[in-house]
């Protein structure tokens, strides 16, 4: 994955059962903005993850749709993301090792999730011709995204079929299956992020 290739891993060297101090003390030593991803390449810092997509795509000369009309989309689709979605990723933080969590029902949450729906249904429909990503080919929208697949898959989300299929699509991707297997590796867990039961 763009993201996953080329950012800089946090590897915190803590053996509690809660990370959450010490992993924030680590990104604030890291981070100027004390969030993730940041990525360091040689002396430069990038912090953002839509930065951090850009750069990676002008490096690999690769990642956005070469239809101008499918490249709008997509970047609109990835600032919706990077703007949006307040419900759905505040009350289901990313947990990559977690699946079966429950959680309360929630109108704004719903209503995300339904937008997010539309959103990759569109996308697939009009742009998908040319493979099983959001647009065809892999981009920068479908690592804007693998956290909110992610998401879906530890806490479940009625999806209509166009939808869940892109989820499989990106579920069985080898890069998104290295991330969940890292994530099962990891020896701590984030309090804040143990949402459901
Ligand atoms: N603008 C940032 C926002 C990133 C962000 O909110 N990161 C969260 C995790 S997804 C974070 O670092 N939170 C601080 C913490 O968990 O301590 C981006 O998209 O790169």
């Amino acid at each position: 994955m763009m993201q996953q290739r080329l950012r800089k891993r946090i590897e915190p060297s803590i053996n509690g059962v809660s990370a959450g101090t010490q992993l924030q003390q680590q990104i604030a030593a890291l981070s100027p903005t004390r969030r993730v991803p940041i990525l360091r390449h040689g002396a430069l810092l990038v912090w953002d993850s839509q930065a951090i997509c850009e750069y990676a795509s002008e490096l690999a000369g690769a990642g956005w749709p070469e239809d101008r009309e499918a490249r709008a989309v997509a970047r609109s689709a990835c600032a919706e993301m990077h703007s949006g979605f307040e419900a759905l990723r505040s009350q289901w933080p990313m947990n990559a090792r977690a699946t079966g969590r429950r959680t309360p029902p929630d109108a704004a949450r719903a209503a995300d999730i339904a937008r997010i729906d539309q959103l990759w249904t569109d996308c697939r429909t009009r742009f998908g011709v040319r493979g099983p990503w959001l647009f065809g080919d892999y981009s920068v929208a479908d690592a804007m995204y693998a956290p909110v697949v992610l998401r879906f898959r530890s806490y479940g989300a009625q999806l209509g079929e166009t939808a869940a299929a892109y989820v499989s699509t990106a579920l069985a991707d080898t890069h998104l299956q290295s991330w969940i297997a890292a994530a099962v590796a990891e020896p701590w867990t984030i309090g804040y992020s143990e949402i459901g039961t």
